[in-house]
Protein backbone atom coordinates (compact mmCIF):
# COMPACT_ATOMS: atom_id res chain seq x y z
CA UNK A 1 0.00 0.00 0.00
CA UNK A 2 1.08 3.40 -0.96
CA UNK A 3 3.09 5.52 1.94
CA UNK A 4 3.44 2.85 4.26
CA UNK A 5 6.16 2.98 6.89
CA UNK A 6 8.06 0.74 8.54
CA UNK A 7 6.72 -1.03 11.51
CA UNK A 8 9.45 0.80 14.01
CA UNK A 9 8.64 4.60 12.61
CA UNK A 10 8.36 6.53 15.60
CA UNK A 11 5.32 9.15 15.27
CA UNK A 12 5.45 12.18 17.37
CA UNK A 13 4.36 15.50 18.72
CA UNK A 14 6.69 18.51 19.75
CA UNK A 15 6.55 21.35 22.15
CA UNK A 16 8.78 23.80 24.00
CA UNK A 17 8.17 24.92 27.99
CA UNK A 18 8.31 28.56 27.48
CA UNK A 19 5.70 28.34 24.73
CA UNK A 20 3.25 26.26 26.92
CA UNK A 21 3.65 26.08 30.35
CA UNK A 22 2.58 29.39 31.79
CA UNK A 23 2.71 29.66 35.58
CA UNK A 24 5.88 31.41 35.19
CA UNK A 25 6.08 32.57 38.75
CA UNK A 26 5.24 29.46 40.55
CA UNK A 27 7.32 26.95 42.24
CA UNK A 28 10.68 28.76 42.18
CA UNK A 29 10.58 29.74 38.91
CA UNK A 30 12.17 32.65 38.13
CA UNK A 31 12.32 34.84 35.13
CA UNK A 32 13.71 33.68 31.66
CA UNK A 33 15.15 36.34 29.02
CA UNK A 34 11.40 35.74 27.13
CA UNK A 35 9.51 36.96 30.28
CA UNK A 36 12.06 40.14 30.35
CA UNK A 37 11.80 40.25 26.78
CA UNK A 38 7.99 40.05 25.84
CA UNK A 39 7.24 42.47 29.02
CA UNK A 40 9.28 45.25 27.08
CA UNK A 41 6.78 47.40 24.62
CA UNK A 42 7.05 46.41 20.95
CA UNK A 43 9.06 43.61 21.25
CA UNK A 44 6.06 40.90 20.87
CA UNK A 45 2.71 41.24 18.65
CA UNK A 46 0.08 43.42 21.13
CA UNK A 47 2.34 43.19 24.18
CA UNK A 48 1.69 39.47 24.26
CA UNK A 49 3.64 37.20 27.22
CA UNK A 50 3.96 33.36 27.82
CA UNK A 51 2.94 34.17 32.00
CA UNK A 52 -0.27 31.83 30.81
CA UNK A 53 0.32 30.32 27.87
CA UNK A 54 -1.22 26.84 27.21
CA UNK A 55 -1.53 26.23 31.38
CA UNK A 56 0.06 22.97 30.50
CA UNK A 57 2.24 23.56 34.29
CA UNK A 58 -1.93 23.01 35.40
CA UNK A 59 -3.14 20.97 32.78
CA UNK A 60 -0.40 18.41 31.57
CA UNK A 61 -2.74 15.74 32.41
CA UNK A 62 -5.55 16.41 30.24
CA UNK A 63 -2.51 17.33 27.49
CA UNK A 64 -1.16 13.92 27.76
CA UNK A 65 -3.81 12.05 27.29
CA UNK A 66 -4.78 14.09 24.21
CA UNK A 67 -1.61 12.88 23.03
CA UNK A 68 -2.79 9.17 24.09
CA UNK A 69 -5.80 9.79 21.72
CA UNK A 70 -4.27 10.98 19.01
CA UNK A 71 -2.29 7.55 19.42
CA UNK A 72 1.46 9.06 19.19
CA UNK A 73 4.19 6.81 20.52
CA UNK A 74 6.86 9.66 21.22
CA UNK A 75 7.04 13.36 22.86
CA UNK A 76 9.58 15.86 22.60
CA UNK A 77 9.24 18.80 25.01
CA UNK A 78 11.57 21.23 26.78
CA UNK A 79 12.83 21.24 30.39
CA UNK A 80 13.19 25.13 31.84
CA UNK A 81 16.50 25.90 33.38
CA UNK A 82 15.32 28.74 35.21
CA UNK A 83 12.84 26.12 36.85
CA UNK A 84 15.45 23.61 37.72
CA UNK A 85 18.17 26.23 38.62
CA UNK A 86 16.01 29.69 39.31
CA UNK A 87 19.07 32.23 38.83
CA UNK A 88 20.87 29.95 36.18
CA UNK A 89 23.94 28.59 38.31
CA UNK A 90 23.99 27.16 42.39
CA UNK A 91 21.34 26.85 44.16
CA UNK A 92 18.79 23.98 42.39
CA UNK A 93 15.13 23.80 42.55
CA UNK A 94 13.78 20.89 43.74
CA UNK A 95 10.24 21.93 43.06
CA UNK A 96 11.21 22.45 39.46
CA UNK A 97 12.57 19.13 39.22
CA UNK A 98 9.09 17.67 40.51
CA UNK A 99 7.11 18.73 37.79
CA UNK A 100 9.39 17.24 34.82
CA UNK A 101 9.24 13.92 37.00
CA UNK A 102 5.47 13.93 37.11
CA UNK A 103 5.20 14.41 33.67
CA UNK A 104 7.25 11.91 32.63
CA UNK A 105 5.58 9.51 34.95
CA UNK A 106 2.68 10.37 33.26
CA UNK A 107 3.80 9.60 29.63
CA UNK A 108 5.28 6.94 30.65
CA UNK A 109 1.88 5.46 32.65
CA UNK A 110 0.40 6.29 29.01
CA UNK A 111 3.10 3.91 26.91
CA UNK A 112 4.74 7.41 25.55
CA UNK A 113 8.22 7.65 25.26
CA UNK A 114 10.23 11.01 26.55
CA UNK A 115 12.28 13.10 24.41
CA UNK A 116 13.55 15.60 26.50
CA UNK A 117 15.29 19.15 24.98
CA UNK A 118 17.41 20.43 27.94
CA UNK A 119 17.60 24.01 26.30
CA UNK A 120 14.72 25.65 24.06
CA UNK A 121 15.71 29.47 24.70
CA UNK A 122 14.16 30.16 28.16
CA UNK A 123 17.81 30.94 29.29
CA UNK A 124 17.79 32.16 33.32
CA UNK A 125 17.44 35.66 33.08
CA UNK A 126 20.27 36.05 36.23
CA UNK A 127 22.65 34.97 33.77
CA UNK A 128 21.65 37.63 31.54
CA UNK A 129 22.00 40.19 33.93
CA UNK A 130 25.26 38.66 35.18
CA UNK A 131 27.15 38.39 32.29
CA UNK A 132 25.26 39.05 29.12
CA UNK A 133 24.09 34.86 28.69
CA UNK A 134 25.29 33.73 25.37
CA UNK A 135 28.36 36.67 24.97
CA UNK A 136 30.34 34.79 27.52
CA UNK A 137 31.90 31.63 27.58
CA UNK A 138 30.46 30.76 31.15
CA UNK A 139 27.16 30.41 29.96
CA UNK A 140 28.41 27.11 28.52
CA UNK A 141 29.31 26.38 31.45
CA UNK A 142 26.95 27.14 33.87
CA UNK A 143 24.67 25.02 31.19
CA UNK A 144 26.70 22.00 31.62
CA UNK A 145 25.91 22.06 35.44
CA UNK A 146 22.48 22.06 34.95
CA UNK A 147 22.08 19.50 32.25
CA UNK A 148 24.43 17.09 35.20
CA UNK A 149 21.66 18.27 37.69
CA UNK A 150 18.60 17.60 34.87
CA UNK A 151 19.97 14.22 33.78
CA UNK A 152 20.77 12.95 37.69
CA UNK A 153 17.42 13.19 38.57
CA UNK A 154 15.42 11.90 35.52
CA UNK A 155 18.05 9.49 34.13
CA UNK A 156 15.98 6.46 34.95
CA UNK A 157 13.22 7.15 32.95
CA UNK A 158 14.63 9.74 30.51
CA UNK A 159 16.95 7.71 27.58
CA UNK A 160 16.40 10.30 24.74
CA UNK A 161 18.21 13.68 25.06
CA UNK A 162 18.74 16.87 22.82
CA UNK A 163 20.65 19.29 23.79
CA UNK A 164 20.27 22.93 22.60
CA UNK A 165 17.32 23.91 19.89
CA UNK A 166 18.15 25.25 16.67
CA UNK A 167 21.20 27.76 17.68
CA UNK A 168 20.92 30.14 14.70
CA UNK A 169 17.48 31.17 16.03
CA UNK A 170 18.43 32.18 19.71
CA UNK A 171 21.53 33.73 18.42
CA UNK A 172 21.46 35.38 15.78
CA UNK A 173 18.05 36.05 16.09
CA UNK A 174 19.00 37.07 19.44
CA UNK A 175 21.78 39.21 19.40
CA UNK A 176 21.84 41.98 16.40
CA UNK A 177 24.22 44.55 15.25
CA UNK A 178 22.11 46.85 12.58
CA UNK A 179 18.81 46.30 13.70
CA UNK A 180 16.92 44.94 16.76
CA UNK A 181 16.85 41.26 17.14
CA UNK A 182 13.66 39.97 17.35
CA UNK A 183 14.69 36.99 19.62
CA UNK A 184 15.54 37.51 23.35
CA UNK A 185 17.63 38.57 24.78
CA UNK A 186 17.51 41.15 22.29
CA UNK A 187 20.78 42.78 22.91
CA UNK A 188 22.62 44.69 19.93
CA UNK A 189 25.68 43.92 20.02
CA UNK A 190 28.82 45.96 18.56
CA UNK A 191 29.74 43.63 15.63
CA UNK A 192 29.12 41.09 13.83
CA UNK A 193 32.24 39.20 15.15
CA UNK A 194 30.45 39.04 18.20
CA UNK A 195 27.29 37.58 17.21
CA UNK A 196 28.92 34.81 15.67
CA UNK A 197 30.72 34.30 19.02
CA UNK A 198 27.63 34.01 21.02
CA UNK A 199 27.10 30.89 18.35
CA UNK A 200 30.06 29.48 19.01
CA UNK A 201 29.85 29.79 22.69
CA UNK A 202 26.33 27.35 22.05
CA UNK A 203 27.96 24.95 19.98
CA UNK A 204 30.68 24.58 23.29
CA UNK A 205 26.84 24.79 25.40
CA UNK A 206 26.06 21.53 23.30
CA UNK A 207 29.94 20.15 23.54
CA UNK A 208 30.17 20.44 27.54
CA UNK A 209 26.31 18.90 27.36
CA UNK A 210 27.17 16.17 25.59
CA UNK A 211 29.97 15.09 27.77
CA UNK A 212 27.76 15.74 31.04
CA UNK A 213 25.49 13.73 30.03
CA UNK A 214 27.65 10.57 28.95
CA UNK A 215 29.27 10.84 32.28
CA UNK A 216 26.03 11.09 34.71
CA UNK A 217 23.47 8.80 32.41
CA UNK A 218 22.88 5.88 34.77
CA UNK A 219 21.13 4.16 31.74
CA UNK A 220 22.01 3.64 28.32
CA UNK A 221 20.96 7.16 26.35
CA UNK A 222 20.81 8.55 23.09
CA UNK A 223 22.01 12.14 22.30
CA UNK A 224 20.74 14.37 19.86
CA UNK A 225 21.54 18.21 18.64
CA UNK A 226 18.64 19.98 16.99
CA UNK A 227 19.22 21.96 14.31
CA UNK A 228 17.37 24.18 11.64
CA UNK A 229 19.91 24.12 9.17
CA UNK A 230 18.94 25.91 5.37
CA UNK A 231 18.22 22.93 2.99
CA UNK A 232 19.10 24.00 -0.78
CA UNK A 233 16.76 21.79 -3.09
CA UNK A 234 18.51 21.48 -6.53
CA UNK A 235 15.36 23.07 -8.90
CA UNK A 236 15.18 19.78 -11.12
CA UNK A 237 16.77 16.48 -9.50
CA UNK A 238 19.71 16.28 -12.39
CA UNK A 239 23.34 15.50 -11.60
CA UNK A 240 24.21 18.95 -12.17
CA UNK A 241 21.60 20.58 -10.15
CA UNK A 242 22.37 18.19 -7.49
CA UNK A 243 26.03 19.21 -7.09
CA UNK A 244 25.06 22.59 -7.41
CA UNK A 245 22.61 22.36 -4.27
CA UNK A 246 25.78 20.11 -2.26
CA UNK A 247 27.73 22.96 -3.60
CA UNK A 248 25.48 25.90 -1.65
CA UNK A 249 25.04 24.15 1.59
CA UNK A 250 28.14 25.39 3.44
CA UNK A 251 27.66 29.09 2.85
CA UNK A 252 23.63 29.35 3.46
CA UNK A 253 21.98 30.77 6.64
CA UNK A 254 24.41 29.60 9.29
CA UNK A 255 24.97 25.69 7.67
CA UNK A 256 28.57 26.46 7.72
CA UNK A 257 29.15 27.48 11.54
CA UNK A 258 26.20 25.40 13.18
CA UNK A 259 25.95 21.83 11.82
CA UNK A 260 28.96 21.61 10.23
CA UNK A 261 31.47 22.35 13.03
CA UNK A 262 29.32 20.09 15.13
CA UNK A 263 29.40 17.19 12.83
CA UNK A 264 32.34 17.78 10.79
CA UNK A 265 34.50 19.39 13.75
CA UNK A 266 35.37 22.72 11.17
CA UNK A 267 33.84 25.38 10.21
CA UNK A 268 33.05 26.15 6.79
CA UNK A 269 36.31 27.23 5.19
CA UNK A 270 34.23 29.00 2.64
CA UNK A 271 32.10 30.57 5.89
CA UNK A 272 35.79 31.34 7.47
CA UNK A 273 36.37 33.37 4.01
CA UNK A 274 33.66 34.93 3.68
CA UNK A 275 33.33 36.35 7.32
CA UNK A 276 37.03 37.33 7.70
CA UNK A 277 37.74 39.57 10.56
CA UNK A 278 33.77 38.63 11.81
CA UNK A 279 34.74 35.02 11.86
CA UNK A 280 34.56 33.62 16.14
CA UNK A 281 37.47 33.46 18.29
CA UNK A 282 38.53 29.65 18.60
CA UNK A 283 40.51 28.77 21.26
CA UNK A 284 42.58 25.50 21.38
CA UNK A 285 40.50 22.43 22.12
CA UNK A 286 37.13 24.21 20.74
CA UNK A 287 36.68 22.19 17.80
CA UNK A 288 37.38 19.19 19.43
CA UNK A 289 35.07 19.30 22.55
CA UNK A 290 31.93 21.02 19.89
CA UNK A 291 33.12 17.57 17.63
CA UNK A 292 31.05 15.50 20.44
CA UNK A 293 30.16 11.72 19.41
CA UNK A 294 25.93 11.71 18.54
CA UNK A 295 23.43 9.40 18.20
CA UNK A 296 21.49 11.58 15.97
CA UNK A 297 20.43 14.13 14.92
CA UNK A 298 17.19 15.81 15.01
CA UNK A 299 16.12 18.29 11.88
CA UNK A 300 13.93 21.18 12.44
CA UNK A 301 11.98 21.59 8.67
CA UNK A 302 9.71 24.30 7.59
CA UNK A 303 10.96 25.19 4.91
CA UNK A 304 13.76 25.61 2.35
CA UNK A 305 15.29 27.28 -1.14
CA UNK A 306 15.79 25.76 -4.85
CA UNK A 307 18.79 26.15 -6.34
CA UNK A 308 20.41 25.53 -9.77
CA UNK A 309 23.93 25.67 -10.99
CA UNK A 310 24.62 28.73 -13.07
CA UNK A 311 27.49 30.40 -14.86
CA UNK A 312 28.33 32.69 -11.43
CA UNK A 313 31.55 32.79 -9.49
CA UNK A 314 30.37 29.93 -7.37
CA UNK A 315 28.74 27.90 -9.61
CA UNK A 316 24.99 28.08 -8.61
CA UNK A 317 22.41 30.39 -7.87
CA UNK A 318 19.24 30.71 -4.85
CA UNK A 319 16.13 31.16 -6.77
CA UNK A 320 13.87 33.83 -5.96
CA UNK A 321 10.16 33.11 -4.95
CA UNK A 322 7.85 34.58 -7.25
CA UNK A 323 5.10 36.31 -5.48
CA UNK A 324 2.35 33.94 -5.12
CA UNK A 325 4.14 31.13 -4.46
CA UNK A 326 2.50 28.60 -1.94
CA UNK A 327 3.07 30.11 2.21
CA UNK A 328 1.09 28.93 5.46
CA UNK A 329 0.80 31.79 7.58
CA UNK A 330 4.52 32.84 8.42
CA UNK A 331 6.52 35.02 5.95
CA UNK A 332 9.30 32.64 5.78
CA UNK A 333 6.84 29.62 5.05
CA UNK A 334 7.14 28.89 1.87
CA UNK A 335 5.68 25.05 1.19
CA UNK A 336 8.68 22.99 0.22
CA UNK A 337 8.66 19.60 1.03
CA UNK A 338 11.55 18.23 -0.72
CA UNK A 339 13.47 20.72 1.94
CA UNK A 340 12.77 17.47 4.32
CA UNK A 341 14.22 14.74 1.82
CA UNK A 342 17.06 16.73 0.44
CA UNK A 343 17.71 18.09 4.64
CA UNK A 344 18.01 14.21 5.25
CA UNK A 345 20.19 13.37 1.93
CA UNK A 346 22.59 16.37 2.68
CA UNK A 347 23.23 15.22 6.58
CA UNK A 348 24.05 11.96 4.33
CA UNK A 349 25.70 12.76 1.35
CA UNK A 350 27.00 16.62 1.69
CA UNK A 351 27.99 15.96 5.20
CA UNK A 352 29.31 12.82 4.91
CA UNK A 353 27.18 11.48 8.05
CA UNK A 354 25.67 8.06 6.36
CA UNK A 355 25.73 6.64 9.56
CA UNK A 356 23.92 9.11 11.69
CA UNK A 357 20.43 8.53 12.62
CA UNK A 358 18.20 11.25 11.91
CA UNK A 359 14.49 12.82 12.94
CA UNK A 360 12.38 15.16 11.90
CA UNK A 361 12.11 17.27 15.39
CA UNK A 362 9.75 19.64 14.19
CA UNK A 363 7.85 20.01 11.09
CA UNK A 364 4.60 21.52 11.07
CA UNK A 365 3.12 25.02 9.75
CA UNK A 366 0.65 28.27 11.22
CA UNK A 367 -2.69 28.11 9.69
CA UNK A 368 -5.25 30.79 10.02
CA UNK A 369 -7.72 28.95 11.79
CA UNK A 370 -10.91 29.54 13.07
CA UNK A 371 -13.80 27.77 14.95
CA UNK A 372 -16.95 27.35 12.52
CA UNK A 373 -20.23 27.93 13.57
CA UNK A 374 -20.64 23.90 14.20
CA UNK A 375 -17.44 23.99 16.47
CA UNK A 376 -14.55 22.60 14.31
CA UNK A 377 -11.73 23.61 12.95
CA UNK A 378 -11.51 22.50 9.35
CA UNK A 379 -7.61 23.37 8.70
CA UNK A 380 -7.43 21.79 5.38
CA UNK A 381 -4.53 24.08 4.50
CA UNK A 382 -2.83 22.44 7.34
CA UNK A 383 -3.36 19.02 5.84
CA UNK A 384 -2.36 20.06 2.62
CA UNK A 385 0.88 21.08 4.02
CA UNK A 386 1.17 18.00 6.44
CA UNK A 387 0.78 15.76 3.82
CA UNK A 388 3.63 16.52 1.27
CA UNK A 389 6.01 16.76 3.81
CA UNK A 390 4.84 13.07 5.35
CA UNK A 391 5.05 11.67 1.62
CA UNK A 392 8.69 13.55 1.63
CA UNK A 393 9.62 11.83 4.92
CA UNK A 394 8.27 8.42 3.45
CA UNK A 395 10.59 9.03 0.54
CA UNK A 396 13.39 9.32 2.24
CA UNK A 397 12.78 6.51 4.52
CA UNK A 398 12.02 4.58 1.55
CA UNK A 399 15.40 4.88 0.04
CA UNK A 400 17.18 4.08 2.79
CA UNK A 401 18.64 7.33 4.81
CA UNK A 402 18.57 6.44 8.43
CA UNK A 403 15.01 8.68 9.18
CA UNK A 404 13.55 7.19 12.16
CA UNK A 405 10.65 9.65 12.94
CA UNK A 406 8.69 12.00 12.73
CA UNK A 407 7.79 14.72 15.61
CA UNK A 408 5.01 16.97 14.66
CA UNK A 409 5.18 20.97 15.38
CA UNK A 410 2.66 20.86 17.02
CA UNK A 411 0.64 19.63 19.92
CA UNK A 412 -1.04 22.95 20.78
CA UNK A 413 -1.35 26.40 19.65
CA UNK A 414 0.71 28.38 21.86
CA UNK A 415 3.30 31.16 22.37
CA UNK A 416 4.93 31.27 19.35
CA UNK A 417 7.87 34.04 20.50
CA UNK A 418 7.61 37.91 19.05
CA UNK A 419 4.51 36.86 16.86
CA UNK A 420 2.64 36.12 20.12
CA UNK A 421 -0.58 33.78 20.14
CA UNK A 422 -1.07 35.57 16.78
CA UNK A 423 0.10 32.60 15.12
CA UNK A 424 -1.31 29.29 15.74
CA UNK A 425 0.90 26.33 14.68
CA UNK A 426 -0.94 23.52 16.61
CA UNK A 427 -3.41 20.56 15.47
CA UNK A 428 -5.14 21.56 18.65
CA UNK A 429 -7.28 24.71 18.63
CA UNK A 430 -6.76 26.65 22.15
CA UNK A 431 -8.92 29.47 23.43
CA UNK A 432 -6.94 31.00 25.36
CA UNK A 433 -9.56 32.86 27.51
CA UNK A 434 -11.00 29.60 28.72
CA UNK A 435 -8.44 26.87 28.18
CA UNK A 436 -10.08 24.74 26.44
CA UNK A 437 -8.90 22.67 23.67
CA UNK A 438 -10.68 21.52 20.44
CA UNK A 439 -8.89 19.36 17.96
CA UNK A 440 -8.62 20.30 14.50
CA UNK A 441 -9.26 18.29 11.82
CA UNK A 442 -5.33 17.82 11.21
CA UNK A 443 -5.21 16.14 14.60
CA UNK A 444 -8.20 13.76 13.53
CA UNK A 445 -6.05 13.29 9.92
CA UNK A 446 -2.59 12.76 11.94
CA UNK A 447 -3.86 10.50 14.23
CA UNK A 448 -5.11 8.72 11.47
CA UNK A 449 -2.29 8.16 9.75
CA UNK A 450 -0.30 6.81 12.75
CA UNK A 451 -3.10 4.33 13.10
CA UNK A 452 -2.31 3.10 9.70
CA UNK A 453 1.12 4.12 9.97
CA UNK A 454 1.49 5.64 6.87
CA UNK A 455 0.08 8.87 4.37
CA UNK A 456 -3.34 8.92 3.94
C1 LIG B 1 11.06 26.83 15.41
N1 LIG B 1 12.65 30.55 10.32
O1 LIG B 1 11.53 28.12 15.18
C2 LIG B 1 11.12 26.66 16.92
O2 LIG B 1 11.91 25.58 17.35
C3 LIG B 1 9.77 26.65 17.58
O3 LIG B 1 9.92 27.02 18.93
C4 LIG B 1 8.81 27.53 16.82
O4 LIG B 1 7.58 27.70 17.46
C5 LIG B 1 8.61 26.90 15.45
O5 LIG B 1 9.84 26.68 14.79
C6 LIG B 1 7.70 27.69 14.53
O6 LIG B 1 8.24 28.94 14.24
C7 LIG B 1 11.77 28.67 13.94
O7 LIG B 1 12.86 31.80 10.32
C8 LIG B 1 12.00 30.03 13.90
O8 LIG B 1 12.70 29.90 9.25
C9 LIG B 1 12.32 30.65 12.71
C10 LIG B 1 12.38 29.91 11.53
C11 LIG B 1 12.11 28.53 11.56
C12 LIG B 1 11.81 27.93 12.76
Amino acid sequence: MAYRFPPTFQWGVATAAYQIEGAVAEAGRRPSVWDTFSAEPGRVFQGQTGADACDHYHRYGDDIRLMADLGVTHYRFSIAWPRVIPEGSGPVNEAGLDFYERLVDTLLAHGIVPHATLFHWDSPQALDDRYGSWRSRQMAYDFADYVTVVVERLCDRIHDWMTVNEIPCFTHLGYGVSQVPPHAPGTQVPTTQQVWQTSHHALLAHGLACKAIRATSRQPCRIALVDNFLVPVPWVETPEHIAAAQAAFPTLGSNGGVIMPALTGQYSEALLAQLGEAAPTIEPGDLALIHQPLDAIGFNVYSGVYVRAAETPTGYEVLPYPPGYPRLHMPWLQVVPESLYWGVRHLSETLQRPDLPVFISENGCAAQDTVTPAGEVLDLDRIYYLRQYLQATHRAVEEGYPLQGYFLWSLLDNFEWSYGYDRRFGITYVDYATQQRLPKASFHWYGACIRENRVL
